[in-house]
């Protein structure tokens, strides 16, 4: 083929090329170009029938014929799906400053509602809240508790361990308490602080689940007594339950990190076979009762020293309940197992708007 014949299909596949308008005509001219049974491709082909001579002649002209053609080609498909974007954006143009059309349809599960309402009430009495890790170390979860390795709270039923080798050993935490106590740790006292958060307990049936949600309280500080105790328990149910008539029992107990040790009830009257908590607490036996909602005392002595910090310069109370039960009293659930089930339809039933954000000033539960 002569020199000039290669120039002169160039100059023509070129031509075409820019003037395709579509991404449609453009590959109909690379097929006519370079498919399989291309004008390019066939001039290739011939390249094995030629002698040496004539292959080292043409073969240079040849390939830079196909790249100038595939280059052009390859430059004017960017060209041309550019101008499709470009296209595609002017059209679909969104005019953020509109209102919404609708609103987002989930919901606050009651879960996150009761420590929304928790934080809010206990910021008002002046505690902060405080995380922690939910896998600990037996240090923090029991030794620094006065859990002894013996305590049965220890045994193998109650605490999930991690597998595996640690310097101590690793548990899911079975409590709030490391979190607190590592507050203790790194803060100076006074403090004041509420610990909510998931916690971990080999136990599985109607009213336990594996993991539920648990709030505990800390306040360090000096000359703290179980009189402290009460005024803030009391404060903070009657917030919680929105009612002044609340009548609070403290009961002596026993916990190991706590000395002496309380479990409080509250009063609750029965409503159409329902137990309201409020109001009643002596009186008619067939509708009135005391149920217990939390579990607390003065910190123990040791709890304190193994923190580092001196025993007969500070003292504290805490205490401790379970978040899932109080939403369950509060809101009238009777089974634990939903909260942990992500059923659209209990959510719906039981959930709280986004809009719904607990003030006191607006009512906690409102
Ligand atoms: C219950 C009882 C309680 C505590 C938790 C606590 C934490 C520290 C020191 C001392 Cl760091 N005490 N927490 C105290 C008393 C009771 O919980 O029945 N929980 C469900």
């Amino acid at each position: 083929m002569m020199t000039t014949d290669i120039e002169q299909m160039q100059s023509d596949l070129l031509d075409s090329v820019s003037a395709a308008t579509g991404l449609d005509t453009l590959d109909t001219v690379r097929v006519q170009a370079l498919g399989k049974a291309g004008a390019i491709t066939a001039l290739l082909k011939s390249l094995g029938g030629m002698s040496p001579d004539e292959r080292l002649a043409q073969g240079p002209r040849i390939q830079g014929l196909r790249e100038a053609v595939a280059g052009a080609i390859a430059g004017r498909k960017t060209a041309l799906e550019r101008a499709v974007l470009d296209a595609r954006l002017a059209r679909e143009t969104l005019d953020m400053t509109l209102p919404a059309e609708s609103m987002p349809m989930g919901s606050i599960h009651p879960v996150s509602q009761v420590m929304d309402e928790l934080a809010e009430i206990f910021a008002d009495l002046g505690f902060a809240v405080a995380t922690g890790p939910e896998i600990e170390d037996d240090w923090h979860n029991f030794s620094a508790l006065n859990i002894p390795e013996s305590h049965p709270a220890r045994a193998m039923h109650d605490t999930f361990y991690l597998a595996g080798e640690h310097a101590r050993p690793m548990v899911l935490r079975t409590h709030t308490s490391p979190v607190q106590i590592r507050t203790m740790m790194t803060q100076a006292p006074p403090l004041r602080i509420i610990a909510p958060g998931r916690v971990y307990r080999s136990d599985s049936d109607a009213t336990h689940t594996p993991m539920f949600h648990q709030v505990e309280g800390l306040v360090i500080d000096k000359g703290i007594t179980l009189g402290h105790l009460k005024w803030t328990l009391e404060t903070f149910l009657k917030a919680f339950f929105e009612r002044d008539d609340i009548t609070l029992r403290l009961r002596p107990s026993y916990f190991p990190f706590t000395e002496p040790s309380a479990e409080v009830d509250v009063s609750y009257t029965l409503v159409n076979g329902k137990r309201v908590i409020g109001s009643g607490a002596a009186g008619d036996s067939n509708t009135n009762g005391w149920m217990e909602v939390l579990g607390s005392g003065m910190v123990h002595p040791k709890v304190i020293a193994a923190c580092g910090l001196d025993p007969d310069e500070w003292q504290g109370f805490a205490f401790g309940c379970g978040i899932d039960r109080l939403a369950m009293l509060k809101y009238g659930m009777d089974d634990l197992r939903p909260f942990f089930d992500g059923d659209i339809r209990w959510l719906k039933h039981y959930g709280f708007s986004m809009l719904d954000v607990p003030t006191l000033s607006g009512g906690v539960g409102a």
